[in-house]
């Protein structure tokens, strides 16, 4: 059994209500259960002109295979509309998978932890909500350190 973090973000559709779809069907996997989410934060698009994004982190326990894992969350996305217009466009809904276990993965199709989690305020304030204090990433950089050097401006915590 391995703790799995999946970061979800949607910026079309009504996007909190996408996330809130989306955790509907991670309860729901095969081999996982849903461990905890965080609640939902907005924010600005790191590219400009989108629409504003609607973030969350979701803790899962399973024993799938990541590429397993991958697919089943590719499944979720297609049947929540994604179209997969152009690399980085706005979408109905997005899950990366962030963290699994302590593993790093590097496959053609799937590099874990996801290559730019550490820079980004929407993932590392959601996923503090759901790991202890001393929580640490595959390579040793404890959560507390990537916190401090990525600061919350621009996000929106939003009333559960
Ligand atoms: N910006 C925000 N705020 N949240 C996202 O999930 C997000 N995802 C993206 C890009 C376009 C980089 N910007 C984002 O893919």
């Amino acid at each position: 059994m391995e703790r799995i973090y999946i970061g979800m973000g949607s910026n079309l559709a009504a996007p909190a209500q996408q996330l809130r779809s989306a955790i509907d069907a991670l309860a729901h996997l095969p081999g996982t259960a849903l461990a905890g989410v965080s609640a939902f934060y907005q924010s600005d698009s790191l590219l400009p002109g989108q629409p504003r994004y609607t973030n969350a982190v979701a803790a899962l326990d399973g024993t799938l295979a990541p590429l397993a894992l991958l697919d089943a969350l590719q499944t979720i996305e297609n049947d929540q509309g994604r179209e997969r217009v152009e690399r980085w466009g706005p979408r109905t809904l997005d899950l990366d998978i962030l963290l699994f276990g302590d593993r790093p993965i590097d496959e053609p199709r799937l590099k874990v932890p996801h290559y730019q989690m550490h820079l980004r305020a929407f993932v590392l304030y959601p996923l503090a909500e759901l790991v202890p204090a001393d929580f640490q990433l595959p390579d040793g950089q404890t959560l507390s350190e990537l916190l401090a050097a990525c600061p919350f401006v621009g996000l929106e915590r939003l009333p559960l």
